[in-house]
């Protein structure tokens, strides 16, 4: 049987055009910077996002790690969401491997952080106190429900941050989901902030990789990190040759996927048992719950959908996020549809 994988963007394998792309990618030793296809990817991915420079990164956990080190020194500060993925799922990478302190202000329900939060949680000079060096944005946010930001509100933290002398990075995972969903530029978004990572290995299809962008300066401490972190990646020209591919073919049509998670929504919502979480989907993630109704156990529930070919991400003791991708086609969506149907009843 062959599985609707709606467990995450991630589970997305590489295109034909990215296997020839990879098939036949020119390469060079990347940590001697003199990788062609790794060089091109850069300079692609720092022009979409309006910087100076981008470094190929072999994650989004690894882009974040590397951009808020370059930020920071030890015992520094950093303003992130409660519900951030810096936050929740990296490992604690910042403050283990960086030395880097966290403070989580609440995410409000689209995302964002609230500017009176962040301008009240900036330390004083102080000995007591760490120094607050770094604000760290996500857009689109993935646990606030795949929310966007708009340009408006990049604009606003950008220059209260640039008025307290503070660095802001975003981690753009999916910053083309939240582009394509407002009908701008990538780097409408990217502009405002210091540093972005977004990741080529989600919707965009790639197999591995994401792309650290910032100033030219920034990049040089940036690859410095990465290379302590174990990133130097050598004939990386290999996998950076598919990211180029999903930066040609694959942004313009994550519209696609949105349609299908409205779809699904829409779908689902017509289901007795369950009730869609965070307001409608904003970008290409769908996050419901069963309702009291529903007796069995999630893991009875997970079970069924699996027979019925239905893989969903399982985020709660009651509740799933699904997310739409280029390998989930308009008959995926009703076999979804159906499947929990079949399965809450
Ligand atoms: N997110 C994954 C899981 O880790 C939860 C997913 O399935 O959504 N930033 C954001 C906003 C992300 O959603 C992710 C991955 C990352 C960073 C990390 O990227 P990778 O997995 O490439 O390290």
């Amino acid at each position: 049987m062959e599985f609707v994988d709606l467990r995450s963007d991630t589970v997305t394998k590489p295109t034909p055009a990215m296997r020839e792309a990879m098939a036949n990618a020119e390469v060079g030793d990347d940590v001697y910077g003199e990788d062609p296809t790794v060089n091109r990817l850069q300079e692609m991915a720092a022009v979409m996002m309006g910087k100076e420079a981008g470094l190929f990164v072999a994650s989004g956990t690894m882009g974040n790690l590397a951009g808020v080190l370059a930020h920071c020194q030890r015992g520094d500060e950093v303003i992130a969401g409660n519900q951030a993925h810096i936050f929740l799922y990296e490992a604690g990478g910042i403050s283990v491997l960086g030395g880097v302190h966290s403070c989580q202000l609440p995410n409000q329900p689209d995302g964002s952080l609230a500017l009176e939060d962040i301008e009240a949680a900036i330390r004083q000079d102080d000995p007591h106190e760490p120094i607050t060096r770094l604000i760290c944005l996500e857009n689109s946010h993935n646990h606030c429900g795949g929310t966007y930001q708009t340009a408006e509100y990049m604009n606003q933290v950008g220059e209260f941050a640039r008025k307290r002398g503070l660095f802001v990075h975003l981690d753009g995972a999916r910053i083309f989901n939240a582009a394509t969903a407002q009908g701008i530029e990538a780097k409408v978004l990217a502009e405002p902030v210091d540093s972005v990572t977004f990741c080529l290995s989600k919707g965009l299809c790639a197999p591995v990789g994401s792309v650290l962008c910032g100033s030219k300066e920034f990049i040089r401490k940036a690859n410095r990190l990465r290379k302590m972190l174990g990133g130097g990646m050598r004939q990386a020209g290999i996998l950076a040759a598919a990211g180029i591919v999903a930066l040609e073919t694959m942004v313009e049509r994550l519209s696609e996927d949105h349609t299908r998670a409205r779809k699904l929504a829409d779908g689902l919502t017509q289901v007795p048992g369950l009730v869609l979480n965070l307001g409608g989907p904003a970008t290409n993630m769908v996050f419901l719950s069963l309702t009291q109704e529903v007796q069995p156990d999630i893991s009875v529930i997970v079970e069924k959908l699996n027979k019925h070919g239905i893989l969903a991400d399982v985020t709660g003791r009651r509740s799933f996020r699904l997310v739409l991708h280029y390998w989930i086609n308009d008959a995926g969506v009703e076999r979804a549809v159906a499947a929990f149907r079949a399965a809450v009843q």
